[in-house]
């Protein structure tokens, strides 16, 4: 049993918990040592068996004996108990946005629900409304949630499917007899979410590879188990999430591989597009073979398939009928963004607003990753909630960061805010503090249910203020929770380019608040992006790579980011801004003047 796996039951046991109407300082006690376990740093085999669990802060007595009994035994019949004594609908309705274990409790003692099927019905019948503390607005609320969760199906976020995909297609490629194996579909397109896993792999023994695949360790169910196809739903632990998915995996011989993994990673209309172009020629395209009078053999790779069609070979990312078929026929298939073009990065917090991590931790994670400069983006004054951060502790932090920069060599650190866009589309500082700051980023972080029209006005109206250098959270979308606000991102999309503004491209892979489809939109307009990971500790740095995967799917190149930048070339940029604003306006910028202290 991993560390992982011990927090994961730690937490499930919290939630549990939760729903049996236990108290909060109880359900705390058991989510709060999830998180301690899990950023554990020793051995908690070793811990565990030298009876050195008391020791870390927070694991009290019944703690310990739980934690022990699952490492040394691997389950915890205590746990078992409570999956037993739960609904699970009760855990299905946790999904739905706005509902707490507090209100589900409340759903399944007044009205007898305790499943999302229960609840629809109740919230259409108007009972729902009538409880107390809910209210009709509540309830067309969760009617929507529960649309909405019908929507996004089974679908799995791409940072959860990736780590689960690779482990099966590792196991794959060391089956006895497997010459090669590829993750295919929606996966290797990287799409923001994924369906199911689609593996390829080629052996001229395809019976023992179906055995093998279906005895995994991972599957948890047989769905299908064929001579050359197999399925199953297999689970792995990711972080704290316990992520569940289909996934199939079809044999063919080394001759079809290159065609069968070119028509299994789709997309459905990029296939559609090469079929016509194979027909054009008097063949036909199926996923085993490329066929008809006179049609090229020896294809041994997807490059040679496209070839033989004329075209250019196109990264997976691209495959979405999107325009790709005419540059892979120009020869013009632009080089794509890769992870090491970034060198650094902008909309990040510190212990100073809601981060778990101080400035120095931060910036010198940041070198670690290899960037050149870290920007710090704190929450402003008005989000309390995350301790923005006011005028004077703004100032504080400036004196800290030049402190730091005189200090610390190899990383530059930028002064930067997260500053809140209000209602009326006015930002969070006043011009004279907002001067000082080496950058802005304007993102919305309340007033979610305007309507479009007045969303839409609200960030434009920022967009427009000379001290905004880029606009962050685009959307405000929590992938498969929440959509994004009522907002005509076209009319945003052009009024940053109007005002030479940039756009972030929000890394979180549960956010990923721009698509790959405005992204396409805001290099069209000639916008400059920027990729940022919206880290709220060191971890999160690491993120980036899921902004660069959305970034190749709207076709970036290194030219189209603003933070594939040196150093010298950032500063000289946002340098020009905030000169060009105060010629414009006759600001003193406060940096020209020493920090109050
Ligand atoms: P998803 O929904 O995230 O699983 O997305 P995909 O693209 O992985 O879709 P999936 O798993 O249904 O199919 C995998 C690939 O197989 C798909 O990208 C293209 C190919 N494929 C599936 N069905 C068809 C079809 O009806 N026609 C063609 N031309 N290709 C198909
Ligand atoms: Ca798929
Ligand atoms: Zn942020």
């Amino acid at each position: 049993m991993t560390q992982n796996d011990v927090a994961a039951a730690l937490e499930e046991i919290g939630t549990l918990l939760a729903l049996s109407g236990e108290n909060d300082f109880r359900t705390r006690a058991y989510t709060n040592a999830a998180r301690t376990i899990s950023q554990f740093t020793g051995d908690l085999n070793a811990v565990v068996r030298g009876g050195k669990l008391g020791e870390i802060r927070g694991i009290g007595v019944a703690l310990r004996d739980k934690i022990t009994i699952l490492v040394t035994t691997g389950r915890l019949p205590y746990l078992e108990q409570l999956r037993a004594s739960v609904p699970p609908g009760l855990i299905a309705m946790l999904r739905v946005p706005g509902l707490g274990p507090k209100k589900i409790i409340q759903l399944q003692k007044d009205l007898q629900i305790d499943s999302l099927e229960k609840l629809e019905a109740a919230c259409l019948a108007g009972q729902v409304a009538e409880l107390k503390g809910f209210g009709a607005k509540s309830q067309e609320r969760i009617l929507e949630g529960i649309r909405f969760l019908g929507t996004v199906g089974n679908r799995v976020r791409i940072d959860e499917a990736l780590p689960l995909g690779e482990a099966l297609l590792a196991r794959v490629r060391a089956f006895p007899g497997v010459i090669r194996a590829e993750l295919c579909g929606s996966l290797r397109r990287r799409r923001e979410t994924v369906k199911d896993i689609d593996i390829v792999a080629s052996s001229a023994d395809p019976g023992p590879v179906m055995d093998a695949f279906v005895k995994l360790p991972q599957v948890i169910q047989v769905t299908g188990h064929g001579t050359t196809k197999s399925s199953i739903v297999a689970a792995l632990m990711v972080g704290l999430e316990r992520v569940v998915m289909s996934a199939d995996l079809r044999v063919v011989t080394e001759e079809q591989f290159p065609v069968a993994m070119l028509h299994f990673t789709g997309s459905k209309e990029h296939n559609v597009r090469l079929r016509q172009r194979a027909n054009e020629r008097g063949w036909s395209l199926n996923e085993y073979a490329l066929s008809g009078d006179n049609a090229p053999g020896n294809l041994r790779t997807e490059a040679d398939i496209y070839g033989a069609l004329d075209l250019e070979w196109v990264p997976p990312e691209m495959r979405e009928d999107t325009g790709e078929i005419d540059v892979m026929a120009a020869r013009a298939v632009p080089k794509l963004l890769e992870p090491g073009d970034i060198r650094g990065v902008f909309h990040n917090h510190t212990t100073a607003s809601d981060g778990t991590a101080t400035l120095k931790e931060m910036a010198r994670a940041a070198q670690a990753l290899g960037y050149e400069y870290f920007g710090v983006g704190d929450h402003s004054q008005s989000l309390t909630v995350a301790n923005g951060l006011n005028a004077k502790r703004v100032r504080q932090q400036w004196a800290e960061i030049d402190e730091w920069n005189s200090r610390l060599t190899g990383i530059r650190i930028l002064k930067g805010t997260e500053c809140d866009i209000l209602q009326d589309g006015s930002l969070d500082y006043p011009d004279q503090l907002l001067a000082g700051f080496d950058y802005v980023v304007a993102s919305v972080h309340s007033h979610f249910t305007l309507s479009e029209e007045e969303q839409t006005t609200r960030i434009c109206k920022a967009l427009a203020h000379p001290a905004v250098t880029m606009l962050g959270h685009a959307t405000g979308r929590l992938l498969l929770r929440r959509e994004g606000y009522k907002l005509n991102l076209e009319r945003v999309l052009q009024t940053a380019a109007e005002h030479g503004k940039m756009i972030e491209i929000n890394a979180q892979p549960s956010r990923l608040d721009l698509d790959w489809l405005h992204v396409k939109r805001a290099k069209e307009l000639g916008i400059p992006l920027v990729i940022n990971p919206d880290a709220h500790s060191p971890e999160d740095l690491a993120l980036v790579p899921f902004g660069v995967m959305v970034a190749r799917r709207g076709w970036l190149t290194q030219a189209d980011l603003f933070n594939t930048r040196s150093l010298t070339e950032v500063l000289a940029e946002l340098e020009k801004r905030k000169a060009a604003w105060m010629a414009q306006s006759g600001i003193e910028t406060e940096a020209q003047t020493p920090p109050v202290s």
